[in-house]
């Protein structure tokens, strides 16, 4: 849309979301839309904003309100470090609205600035020079024209502070989001270093800011967000995510910043070091603590006499969807409308599915989603829907990001009893080693032979081509993984695309029904990561069927659990013992 006509005057409307927008009045095109090979770039002059720039239709900044970006992006970091910074690095920027603060800093000897597209350099230069004022005649500054993802390899312990002053990333910018990149930025940053990016808007682009921290919690020693709004960045409150190689290092922020600020010797217009070291906490506490699911696994006894058919069970599945208040999506998947021994139905829910399948007297059930899970409720209606006394729980936090210790600690196993309606109380499933786990005497499958079991796989950081393709990831299910496993399919892999109605779960998901078992996977294109359940009866090679399948998604980790399924006859500890969770690192 962007320039639009409304009568003899000319608008502006921002092009960055489909469903909203903002824009503002028109009184000279100062730099026509130019491609500059790498992007769309455009100058306007407005009499309420100054000048604008534009890149790809999306506003950077306006002469009015540039400050308050740049004076946060550019001081919250320098102002928090232990010892005044010495060298800068900022990729992108190329307004120089960061150098121009970053100068500003006396202790610092150089900032160097990698821009990977000149013109927006030359054009803000010549048509918005307030905002790079003083910057080109610094002997400190030196501009580096190319691809800051690649200079940045070269600049190991060398920086104090670098800055991300990226576009979204949609355009030119995509390479900076990715963990390779945060790796190679915590490489370049000296002890006690800080990175700060812009991370987006945080109710327009929901994930962008949690995507960015989680991938910063994982390259860097401790993360922070802080926050600021504007007029250019449209939707209110906007972020930036911290960074730093070390830990403690934000810990003492505020108090090094107000000590800086006062020897600073320059004042400033928007950032104040009161309100530096972390300024939304509650937002803060939010990103640490969110996951992108949970699940409630059960094994509960039928009683005796005839077994649920398919119908039974789809009713089943219409009342848990109403005790987790989850709505159901589309048809319940089944294999067989008897639903005999270790056949399977699954119903789709709005944020991922539930599935029952029989062994034995056990029905084996699954609720997972991406909200808030009732976990008692989907439990006791359960056992009252099947009439059963008991049930054998898993509790397992899906997709926390968390370090394994931590998701172990979080997972819990207990029975529950319908009749009091209590809990016991939970143990904690085994951590071991991916090599013991793959080792051929691991007693899971020596004991337990040809029986049923579970694996649970949360793989992280995928490539998000692979897990946002419908194909390609009805192809792993279908084709690839029983390649791999020896296990047999029932029908085709059903792999829809219906976002799951959240964006947070935006992707595909795939059912591909096994003999004896299943295997249904979700797909996170938000999150890059994937959560995959596989259920069967059948002994398969786990560390082939895990490493290819970390590979085919081009997945960094994953974290898997182990679950001994289709058994209520065992005592609990023995259960908790039989339960295994371990980690798997790319190769
Ligand atoms: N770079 C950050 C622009 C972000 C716009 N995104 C948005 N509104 N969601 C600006 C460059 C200024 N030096």
């Amino acid at each position: 849309m962007a320039l639009v006509k409304k009568g003899k005057d000319l608008w502006f409307f921002e092009d960055l979301y489909s469903d909203t927008t903002y824009g503002f009045k028109v009184s000279r095109v100062i730099v026509p839309e130019t491609d500059t090979g790498f992007q769309k770039l455009m100058i306007l002059e407005t009499d309420r904003f100054g000048r604008v720039l534009v890149l790809d239709g999306i506003v950077q900044l306006t002469e009015e309100d540039e400050g308050i970006y740049h004076e946060w992006i550019a001081h919250w970091p320098l102002f928090a470090l232990k010892k005044p910074a010495q060298h800068v690095l900022i990729i992108g920027g190329g307004d120089c609205g960061v150098a121009r603060e970053a100068l500003r800093h006396k202790s610092v000897e150089k900032v160097t600035m990698v821009e990977i597209d000149r013109m927006v350099c030359d054009l803000c230069r010549r048509h918005m020079p307030s905002v790079s004022e003083g910057v080109y005649d610094d002997p400190r500054f030196k501009l580096i024209i190319g691809d800051g993802a690649e200079v940045i390899r070269q600049m190991k312990g060398k920086c104090d502070v670098i800055v991300i002053d990226s576009t979204d990333p949609i355009g030119p910018a995509r390479s900076l989001f990715n963990t390779d990149f945060y790796r190679s930025v915590y490489d370049a940053l000296t002890d006690g270093g800080i990175t700060i990016h812009q991370t987006g808007a945080l109710i327009l682009q929901p994930f962008e800011a949690p995507g960015s921290w989680r991938q910063i919690e994982r390259s860097f020693d401790d993360v922070r967000v802080v926050q600021f709004a504007n007029i250019s960045y449209m939707g209110g409150p906007f972020s930036l995510t911290a960074g730093s190689k070390g830990r403690g290092v934000f810990k003492n922020a505020e108090r090094n910043a107000l000590k800086a600020y006062k020897k600073a010797g320059f004042r400033t217009s928007w950032y104040s070091p009161g309100i530096s070291a972390v300024p939304y906490p509650e937002f803060q506490k939010r990103l640490e603590t969110d996951k992108y699911g949970e699940e409630i696994v059960m094994d509960i006894d039928l009683p005796a006499g005839g077994f649920p058919d398919a119908r039974r069970v789809a009713n089943w599945a219409a009342q848990t969807c109403e005790a987790i208040k989850m709505k159901a999506f589309g048809k319940p998947i089944y294999s067989d409308p008897r639903l005999g021994e270790g056949a399977t139905l699954v119903q789709y829910v709005e944020t991922s599915a539930i599935n029952y399948r029989r062994y034995g007297r056990v029905a084996a059930l699954n609720c997972f989603t991406c909200a808030a899970l009732p976990v008692d409720d989907a439990i006791r209606s359960s056992l009252d829907y099947f009439k059963s006394g008991k049930a054998v729980c898993w509790h397992l936090p899906r997709g926390s990001f968390a370090d394994v210790r931590k998701i172990r600690k979080n997972t819990r196993i207990y029975e529950y009893d319908r009749r009091s309606g209590k809990a016991s109380p939970a143990l904690l499933p085994r951590l071991i080693d991916c090599a013991d786990a793959f080792a051929p005497e691991f007693p899971f499958f020596r004991e337990r032979s040809a029986a049923e079991f579970e694996l649970v796989m949360d793989i992280y950081d995928c490539d998000y081509d692979r897990i946002s393709s419908s194909p390609a990831v009805a192809r792993w299910a279908g084709i690839e993984f029983p390649k791999l496993t020896g296990l047999k399919t029932v029908g085709k892999a059903d792999a829809p695309d219906f976002g799951h109605a959240k964006k947070k779960t935006a992707g595909p998901s795939v059912v591909q029904l096994l003999r004896g078992g299943s295997n249904i996977s979700h797909y996170s294109v938000n999150w890059l990561m994937i959560v995959v359940n596989i259920v069967v009866r059948q002994e398969f090679d786990l560390e082939k069927a895990i490493r290819r399948t970390m590979k085919y998604f081009r997945g960094k980790y994953a974290v898997c659990w182990l679950l001994p399924r289709g058994n209520t006859g065992e005592p609990l500890k023995k259960v908790a013992e039989n339960t295994y969770i371990f980690m798997v690192e790319e190769k």
